[in-house]
Parts: C-alpha cells; sequence; structure tokens
C-alpha cells in the first residue's frame, strides 16, 4: 500500500524557499529537493531515504539510476545511494536488509542562514515498526542527513539503539555512480588492502590482497576490502573523478555486474562505503555515527 504522505503539507512544514523544497519524483512519490547556491541539487526520495540524484552546477549526473528500476515502492529503487541496513549480505535477514525498501519520514530541513555558506540540508528518519521488529527484533532510529556544501554532497547516518539490549547490524550505502564507460573506470585508494572476493564465492568468499593503484574492470567484480582508508576515489573517464571522504566507515565495496546486466553495466559502477564484515554492536541508549563525503574533482 501506498504510504500516505501529503507532500504539500510536508513542503509547508519544512519547505525553505530557494534551498529545501518537499515535492514528488519519479512514480509520485515523495522526494525532498535541495538547491545549494553553487547551483548543484540533490533529490532524496522518502522511500528508501536514497539520494537518486546529485547534480553538478553545469547539471551533469553524478550517481546512476539502472533503467531497470522501479519507483511504485513494490521493490527498493536500483541506483542511486540505497542503504543496506541492518544486513549488508548475504546473512540470515533478506538480503540488503530493509532499510533501503521502507518510508523514512522527514525530521528535519535546514538551510544555513548566512548567504555565504547556505547549506540546505535534510535528515531522514527510520524508526522499528512492527514490520521491522519481525525482521529484525530492536529498537532503534536510524537518523540520516543529507546536505550540499558547496558543489559537493554529504551524508551522515547515526544509528541510535532505543532499546534496552545491545544490538548488531552490517550496513552500507551502496552508491551507483556513473561512469563514461566501466572499462575505463579506475578505482583509487584500495591498493594494499585485504579483500573478500564475491564473485568467487559470495557466501564463502575467498580472501585476497589489492596489489594495484587503481582497481579497473574487465569482468564482473564484488569485491569487500576491510579497513579502507577515509578518502576513495572513482575515475569516471570523463576527466573528472569522484572522491568520497568518509569516517566510521570501516570498509569499502566495489561493484560491478559485468555482463549479467547487459542492458546497463558499462553504465556505472558502485564505490559503496560500508561496515559489511565486522558486525557493528550499538549498546542499549547509545549510538553509531558515521559520514560519507562526495565531491567531484577535476583530473585535468
Ligand atoms: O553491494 C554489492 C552487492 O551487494 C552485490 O553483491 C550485488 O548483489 C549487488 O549489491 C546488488 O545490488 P542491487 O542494487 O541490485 O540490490
Amino acid at each position: 500500500p501506498a504510504a500516505a504522505v501529503d507532500v504539500p503539507a510536508l513542503n509547508k512544514q519544512f519547505g525553505i524557499p530557494g534551498a529545501v523544497e518537499v515535492t514528488t519524483g519519479r512514480g509520485g512519490l515523495p522526494i525532498v529537493r535541495l538547491t545549494a547556491p553553487s547551483g548543484a541539487a540533490a533529490e532524496v526520495y522518502l522511500f528508501g531515504g536514497a539520494v537518486n540524484s546529485w547534480t553538478q552546477p553545469s547539471g551533469d549526473e553524478v550517481l546512476y539510476i539502472r533503467p531497470d528500476a522501479v519507483f511504485d515502492r513494490s521493490k527498493p529503487i536500483s541506483g542511486g545511494i540505497p542503504h543496506c541496513f541492518p544486513q549488508f549480505g548475504p546473512g540470515p535477514l533478506p538480503q540488503h536488509g530493509f532499510a533501503r525498501g521502507a518510508d523514512w519520514a522527514i525530521g528535519s530541513t535546514a538551510a544555513d542562514p548566512n548567504p555565504d555558506d547556505v547549506e540546505p540540508s535534510v535528515e531522514l528518519i527510520l524508526t522499528d515498526s512492527e514490520e521491522t521488529r519481525k525482521i529484525w527484533p530492536h529498537a532503534f532510529r536510524a537518523a540520516y542527513r543529507v546536505s550540499l556544501h558547496g558543489e559537493g554532497l554529504k551524508t551522515e547516518l547515526a544509528v541510535s539503539n532505543t532499546g534496552d539490549a545491545p544490538f548488531s547490524f552490517t550496513a552500507a550505502l551502496h552508491t551507483y555512480i556513473e561512469v563514461a564507460d566501466i572499462r575505463t573506470a579506475k578505482v583509487s585508494g584500495l591498493k594494499g588492502l585485504t579483500y573478500l572476493d564475491k564473485t568467487a564465492d559470495a557466501t564463502n568468499p575467498p580472501r585476497a590482497v589489492e596489489a594495484r593503484d587503481a582497481v579497473t574492470f574487465a569482468g564482473p567484480v564484488d569485491s569487500v576490502y576491510l579497513g579502507a582508508p577515509g578518502h576513495l576515489e572513482l575515475d569516471v573517464g570523463t576527466g573528472a573523478a569522484v572522491a568520497i571522504d568518509s569516517a566510521g566507515w570501516p570498509d569499502a565495496v566495489v561493484w560491478s555486474p559485468w555482463e549479467s546486466m547487459p542492458a546497463c553495466y558499462e553504465r556505472f559502477c558502485c564505490v559503496e562505503n560500508a561496515a559489511a564484515v565486522a558486525p557493528v554492536t550499538v549498546e542499549a541508549g547509545k549510538v553509531w555515527k558515521a559520514t560519507s563525503d562526495f565531491a567531484v574533482v577535476d583530473l585535468a
């Protein structure tokens, strides 16, 4: 069933002229559109709490939405920045958990009143419900703040344990980034790290050590890098790279489905901040936080 959301009422409550607008996106789904003074913009779907678009002042889209994505809430949107929570997968819960298929609520919006440093932002909230407790029996509050700073996109995920016993989860920001051609895309920052090669065996992946300065693609890639650094770059093959600066996310995932997705694999690469391997434990009353900031950098 469609979530009953009164979009005009939400815009009245949370809209900030010129900076934050609650409106409808594809499939009529409610979105929050952020617009920065730089001309950068972002769209965040309440369904999945997912950033689905981040454009540069030129209008160029940085993220990628797969052509098979559906916007009817029948399944998670394939593309943008979906959440994997409370399970990265595979594991006992549904693959990727439930957050990317759940309706998040708007907690707050802001736009710094200093006209020199306007930073439009929205905080989306997901809390446990009867439905989530059937899948994962814990009381939690996830708060996901998305903001634009200059031309960049910033995110912060905070997971609070609102129950009275510890819980553990794995998670990721399953970021889809558009590339000119996957064959010329390169991910740097991972050399020397141990990774789990999920293409060999998804449930029992063998370990290997990354020997390359930059990860390149000539076939399917599904690698979970352990202890990833706070700075990664994806050279998208247009003379620009997407820099990802994170804190609190211990792992990184690089995924290309290659020819199993013939219609689109050439046009995207997933570079994901994750807590994918060692589960994060949050004590009762405590909160876990991680940030991930994205910027387009000129390689010329
Ligand atoms: O993050 C990588 C991964 O977990 C892969 O193992 C692959 O299953 C993929 O995500 C699926 O992504 P999708 O957006 O189609 O659910």
